[in-house]
């Protein structure tokens, strides 16, 4: 990536016009690089093919973060509608992206109670249930073998109080859908990281934490492959003090990663934005950090305005407060 001075940016965008003055505004530096420099693996977002397909969009992802996970394209409804007939289109578009462009890509998620298409919530019996979440997961980690670092194997299985989700493979399977799954993926790609994912891990005496570290120490004792824990870390203003207790909580369970894979914080106040990346510098089992994607215009929560770049992409202060932090 040839990277200009501002003065020599702004020389070429009054002579090229609108698109060098778009790429001018671009946030100074790239995250993705001072938190390498910094001793991680990443700082990454996610996306799919119509937030990438849009020129200003991708350019700050090309230009300022390593990592891409697919906001939605991966999901169960997405790629395998109805059963056996697997639509790919949108995950490839990511994965050739990433590809193309040097990213990591967390693969994002092979077993969740949400956007599960019905064919699945309708299985009653153990067998089938059994072979039809082997046949999806084996699918897609295969297809993207050495492609995909890492993938959530399961997400958001666990309730507030630590216990597990009420969900199909819950009701159907009991527990040992996690041991299902996490073996199948093995298998699938031994060489990917294997995590469990949830969100409300941001405090380490939250119930739910607790649960979490619990659970994942039984089952790494009964010799279940998990590699890592991901914190979404969907945070409220303020909140962001206890992240790094609660990410070390989690890194001591025995995994032997833990990754923020979800972040955006209402408001996006310097303060809180620079304690959840210290928070994932401080804690050495952290490998990266990956925002729930570039404008507040493209947010879930945009309402909130959570995000590093407002709706025009230029970069917030807290961009630049990260920044300075590392
Ligand atoms: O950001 C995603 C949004 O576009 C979808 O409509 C939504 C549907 O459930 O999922 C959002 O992403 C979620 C992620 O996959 C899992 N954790 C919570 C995220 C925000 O809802």
């Amino acid at each position: 990536m040839v990277r200009l001075t501002p003065l020599a940016g702004l020389l070429l965008s009054s002579t090229l016009g609108s698109a060098s003055i778009i790429r001018n505004r671009q946030a100074s530096a790239s995250i993705d690089e001072a938190f390498k420099s910094a001793g991680k693996d990443y700082f990454g977002t996610c996306g799919d093919q119509g937030t990438l397909s849009d020129d200003t969009n991708a350019a700050v992802v090309k230009a300022d973060f390593g990592q891409l996970t697919p906001e939605n394209s991966m999901k169960w409804d997405s790629t395998e509608p109805s059963q056996g007939s697997f639509t790919l289109d949108g995950a490839d578009y990511l994965v050739d992206f990433a590809s193309s462009n040097n990213k990591l890509v967390r693969g994002h998620t092979l077993v969740w109670h949400s956007q599960l298409p019905s064919w699945v919530e309708g299985i009653t019996d153990k067998e089938t249930l059994t072979s039809v979440m082997k046949n999806h997961i084996t699918t897609l980690m295969e297809r993207y073998k050495g492609k995909v670092y890492a993938w959530d194997v399961v997400n958001e299985i666990l309730n507030e109080d630590g216990s597990l989700r009420s969900s199909v493979f819950y009701n159907v399977l009991g527990e040992d859908f996690v041991r299902i799954a996490f073996e199948t993926a093995r298998e699938a790609d031994p060489d990917a990281k294997l995590y469990i994912n949830d969100y409300n891990l941001d405090s380490a005496s939250y119930a739910k934490t607790k649960g979490m570290v619990s659970h994942v120490q039984e089952w790494l004792a009964q010799g279940i492959p998990i590699d890592g824990i991901g914190s979404q870390t969907h945070l409220s203003a303020g909140a962001s003090s206890t992240v790094k207790e609660a990410l070390s909580s989690l890194a001591e369970s025995g995994v032997s990663e833990v990754a923020i894979t979800e972040l955006d914080i209402a408001g996006a106040s310097d303060a809180d934005y620079v304690n959840a990346a210290t928070a994932c510098l401080e804690v050495s089992k952290c490998v990266g950090i990956t925002v729930w994607g570039v404008s507040d215009k493209d947010s879930w929560r945009s309402d909130t305005t959570p995000l590093l770049f407002d709706s025009n992409f230029q970069p917030k202060s807290a961009y630049n407060a990260i920044l300075e932090a590392l």
